[in-house]
């Protein structure tokens, strides 16, 4: 009788000690998937966000050129808000994501710099 509560014991000892083993590794594999779920998360991310991990969680920041929450990321339009860094004798078109400088008739140049053209008339 004495034998059998022994062994009963033990059996319990060895399933607390499963138990244990089991709940440690669901620990160390969630907080495995925290750390991996950025790469797992950008599928949740929209298109032009990218996943950050950031004090052990994962936000979606928009890319530059673009707003909003990393779920729903909109173009900013760099002309209409004046963000742009165009020349003042430059036109300014939106794109998405981005934005173009083109330097204004009369003028030559990048578009962030643009300088006007002299026609040197020659009177013959
Ligand atoms: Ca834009």
């Amino acid at each position: 009788m004495f034998i059998i509560i022994i062994i009963i014991i033990i059996i319990i000892i060895i399933i607390i000690i499963i138990i244990i083993i089991i709940i440690i590794s669901i620990i160390i594999i969630i907080s495995e998937l925290n750390v991996e779920d950025c790469g797992t998360n950008t599928q949740l991310c929209n298109r032009n966000a990218v996943c950050k991990t950031m004090e052990g969680s994962s936000i979606c920041i928009c890319h530059p050129g673009y707003t909003g929450n990393g779920k729903i990321c909109t173009d900013i339009n760099e002309c209409t808000t004046n963000v742009h860094n165009c020349d003042a004798n430059a036109f300014c078109s939106n794109s998405e994501g981005s934005y173009n400088c083109t330097c204004s008739p009369g003028y030559t140049g990048n578009g962030t710099s643009c300088s006007g053209i002299y026609i040197i008339c020659l009177l013959l």
